[in-house]
Parts: C-alpha cells; sequence; structure tokens
C-alpha cells in the first residue's frame, strides 16, 4: 500500500524536475547555428528590479536608470534592471524588508529610513555633522565612509554606492524665522529614532510617516511642517502646503544604492565585478542631475511664492539639538571623529 502511494509522488516529482529543468535552460542556453553554447560559458540571463520612490525625472532615478544601463552594456545585454520609480513597488521602509528578502533585487533609498536596520547608518541623521556638500563628500568617499556602505552586509543588504541628496531643511505651514519659532509644531520625519530625538530638542513633536504620506497630511493640517532638502521639497508638492521654508541645513543624509544580499550571493564574480563598477560610475551622472535638479527647484519653489529664510547664524540651532549629538557621541565615536577629520 505504502509503495503504491508513494510512486506517483515520485513520478511527478521526477517530471517536474526535469520540466523545471528544460524550462530554467531555454533562457539561458543559446543555438548558434550547430553551435550550443552552455550557461556556464555565456552566463546567465537576469532581469532585475530597482525601486525608488521618487519620480521619473528626479535625481535619483536618472542615477538608476544610468546604473541599469551600464548593466546592460557591460554584460551585452544579458543583465537587465527595470527601474520602477514613484514607490510602485511601495515605499522605503516596506521595499528595505523586501530586498532583505530578496524579492526585489535592487533599491534606491534614503540613509534615513535604512538607520532602523543597520545602526551603523543612523550617524548621517546626526544634526549639522557635515559642513557642507564638499565635506560630506570627502566623508563618504573616505575609507570610513565606505566601510559604513559594507557595513550594510550584516543586515542582508549590500550596499553599491552613494548618491547626493543635499541638505535638509525644514519647512511649515506658519512662517519660521529662528530656531524657537519650531516650538511645539508637529513635523513629520523619516521614520527613525535619532530623528525623533532631534525633533524632541528643538521642543517640537515627531511625526514619523512614510514620504508618500507627507503631503495629504499637511494639506490636511494633521502635520504643521516637514523637512528636506529643495529637490524633494520641490517634487513632492510640499511647497505648495508648506511655503516657508528655513535654509538651515540640519543633515546631509546620503541615498544609498543597494542590492539584496540574497541576489548577490547567487551572482558570479564576473556579474558581482559589473555590477559594482556600474553602481560606481552612475555616481557622477547622478550628482551632475543633482546639481542640475537642485538649482532648478530653488527657482522653482521661490518663484511659486515660498518664503524662504537664510539662516545666517547656526549657533543657536546647534546649541539647541547639542543634547541629541551628546546621546549619540559614544556610539558613533569612530565615524565621527573620522567625519571631522575629513572637515580639515
Ligand atoms: C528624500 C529621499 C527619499 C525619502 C524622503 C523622505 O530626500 O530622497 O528617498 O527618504 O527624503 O523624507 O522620506
Amino acid at each position: 500500500m505504502k509503495l503504491l502511494t508513494k510512486q506517483p509522488t515520485v513520478i511527478l516529482g521526477t517530471t517536474l524536475s526535469v520540466f523545471l529543468l528544460l524550462a530554467g535552460c531555454a533562457d539561458d542556453v543559446k543555438t548558434t547555428g550547430n553551435v550550443t553554447t552552455s550557461p556556464q560559458a555565456e552566463g546567465k540571463k537576469y532581469t532585475f528590479r530597482l525601486a525608488d520612490t521618487h519620480p521619473d525625472n528626479y535625481p535619483t532615478v536618472l542615477g538608476d536608470k544610468k546604473f541599469a544601463e551600464l548593466v546592460n552594456q557591460k554584460s551585452n545585454g544579458r543583465i537587465k534592471i527595470d527601474v520602477f520609480p514613484n514607490s510602485q513597488l511601495g515605499e522605503e521602509k516596506a521595499v528595505i524588508e523586501q530586498v532583505q528578502l530578496g524579492a526585489i533585487e535592487f533599491t534606491r533609498v534614503s540613509s534615513g529610513p535604512l538607520a532602523e536596520f543597520n545602526k551603523s547608518l543612523g550617524v548621517f541623521s546626526l544634526p549639522y555633522i557635515f559642513d557642507n556638500a564638499a565635506h560630506e563628500w570627502k566623508f563618504l568617499e573616505s575609507d570610513k565612509g565606505k566601510e559604513l556602505l559594507s557595513s550594510l552586509e550584516s543586515s542582508k543588504l549590500k550596499g553599491l554606492a552613494y548618491y547626493d541628496s543635499g541638505a535638509r531643511n525644514f519647512y511649515s505651514k506658519k512662517p519660521v524665522k529662528s530656531v524657537e519659532d519650531l516650538k511645539g509644531m508637529k513635523l513629520r520625519v523619516q521614520q527613525n529614532k535619532i530623528n525623533i530625538d532631534l525633533i524632541d530638542a528643538l521642543g517640537a513633536n515627531a511625526s514619523p510617516m512614510p514620504y508618500g504620506e507627507v503631503f495629504s497630511s499637511l494639506q490636511t493640517g494633521v502635520i504643521d511642517g516637514a523637512e528636506n532638502n529643495y529637490p524633494s521639497y520641490d517634487s513632492s508638492n510640499h511647497y505648495q502646503v508648506a511655503k516657508n521654508l528655513v535654509l538651515d541645513g540640519h543633515q546631509r543624509v546620503p541615498e544609498v544604492v543597494m542590492i539584496s544580499k540574497v541576489t548577490w550571493d547567487k551572482l558570479g564574480d564576473e556579474d558581482k565585478k559589473i555590477i559594482q563598477e556600474a553602481a560606481t560610475e552612475s555616481v557622477k551622472t547622478q550628482r551632475e542631475e543633482w546639481a542640475k535638479f537642485e538649482k532648478n527647484s530653488e527657482a522653482k519653489v521661490k518663484a511659486a511664492g515660498a518664503t524662504v529664510t537664510e539662516v545666517t547664524d547656526l549657533k543657536p540651532w546647534q546649541d539647541k539639538v547639542k543634547p541629541v549629538i551628546d546621546k549619540y557621541r559614544s556610539e558613533y565615536k569612530d565615524v565621527l571623529d573620522a567625519i571631522d577629520q575629513a572637515r580639515k
């Protein structure tokens, strides 16, 4: 009896394996005339997905597309990466989880939400640690900066490159001229705990939420304000509902392009090399597009009637958030020292 019940399963299993084997090979083996090259010799064909929260013409998406194009070229069309902009594959936190599982292979996200998956990246949410873009990039390109990107591997993610994201500034529905004006406001931040401490230190109330919910929350008055760089303030239309921008530049939170560690570990050395090189090369395009877009966004929001307040004296802002630096200084000592070094 036992044999009888088992036999059909074995036959079905074998048939299925043969079928799957044939189906898998169909994509990989090419026949040219009489010559058939093996998958090993030619390399496998892949189609991957890359998720980005921003719209199609946004500098990070232009960087993603350059990356995909370079991968395609370098692999002679063998590796295809389809870029999904506009949060089509989900909001950043959910996407990162999917990438950890290998369900989505690539993403470009901000290191803000990444900090909840890998504490080391939280350092970028600490306030006023970089003086300007040159300082930030000197650090990102240093050994310590590269080490931080590599540390993602312990979180089932493989960091491939940093992309530019300028400086983040506060904006609100009510005018803000000084740090005192933020007191009591409900402000949306990226989802990580350092941001909550930051907003607490300012005497305001933090409201962490996904990026895609911020516009309607501002519009309906669920929150009084938020913070972001010029390109996001512009492309998300936040400037239409929170017209008062104060250029305090409290954070420079780099963007990160990454691949699932699950996917990475299945790739051959040649494909890993192609992907890494393409990501590194795409940074140039992303940064050029960033510089252009940032200027255009600034002009656009000003022309649309946003009130932009420059901060001439940062000291009161820095003093106010000093408790945040004090709280995290020992945890991030090595990296903060390296960031100080990069200033010189
Ligand atoms: C932008 C960043 C996005 C997203 C967003 C946010 O600057 O590029 O990836 O993290 O900020 O505030 O949620």
